[in-house]
């Protein structure tokens, strides 16, 4: 089969990208008194399940969409989530494992991935009976990263760009970043504060900086106090060496 070659599909060779994403579920008991109309009687609770990402970035800039297959017992089992939110929210009684398939976005000429995760309706750490009771909700859910290896380069600009960003005014005024931001353009920074659970920041990383920067002073402190003892010891080898040349060999 002939091979077509079309620059822009060229891989980028020994580049990877990581993309870090969360899936799984959350599942409510149903309150017997205020159950939502129209659901068959056997079932005990709501659940959906969910990829989204971490802190709940817009990932749909690499994800295009998620099939979500369920339990053959549900009527059209496997669901087609389009767009963002990609989740998927049900009523049942039971408990089983939901295959996740990932489609990425055209660009990246990648092949769509699955996931298995399997929905818990039922608390199975800690206070078990206490959460029945509360109905606490049970959430279910797992870190993951996917790993672009040598990504196409249209791909690989749109990973690097990162989600589009609203028009906010953070980069100083008439700089690059605010120009981009106006445009509604894209961006790979990152919040300028830490939030709950990220702590990932301009901020930070400026504090981290300072750090880099007090531990390489003292790292050259260090050196210039090793040099001036090596100076020192030179010293005394010299005059080591000189007083053995004034001695007559044996
Ligand atoms: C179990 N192996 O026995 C699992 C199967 C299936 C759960 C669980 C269907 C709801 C409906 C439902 O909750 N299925 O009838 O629409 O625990």
């Amino acid at each position: 089969m002939p091979v077509l070659r079309c620059t822009k599909k060229e891989r980028l060779k020994g580049v990877q990208i990581h993309r870090p994403f969360v899936y799984g579920s959350i599942a409510k008991p149903l309150d017997p008194s205020n159950r939502p109309p129209g659901i068959s009687p056997e079932h005990t609770h709501q659940w959906s399940v969910f990829v989204r990402g971490v802190n709940d970035e817009d990932i749909s800039y690499w994800l295009k969409k998620v099939q979500f297959k369920l339990h053959e017992t549900y009527t059209n089992s496997s669901r087609m989530v389009e767009s963002a939110p990609f989740e998927v929210t049900e009523t049942g009684w039971g408990e089983f494992e939901v295959q996740m398939k990932l489609y990425f976005v055209p660009e990246a000429n990648e092949k769509a991935q699955t996931l298995w995760h399997a929905l818990k309706l039922h608390p199975y750490v800690g206070d078990i009976e206490g959460q029945k009771e509360r109905r606490d909700p049970i959430v279910s859910q797992n870190f993951e990263e996917i790993i672009f290896s040598e990504p196409v380069e249209p791909f690989y600009d749109i990973l690097t760009s990162g989600p589009p960003q609203p028009a906010r005014g953070k980069g100083g005024k008439g700089s690059k970043q605010a120009t981009l931001r106006k445009q509604g353009e894209r961006s790979a920074e990152i919040p300028y504060a830490n939030s709950e659970g990220n702590p990932f920041s301009q901020k930070e990383e400026a504090m981290e900086l300072d750090r880099l920067r007090e531990a390489m002073k003292t790292v050259h402190g260090m050196i210039k106090e090793e040099r001036g003892k090596l100076a020192g010891k030179e010293k005394v080898m010299e005059g080591l060496r000189k007083e053995g040349a004034g001695q007559p060999g044996k």
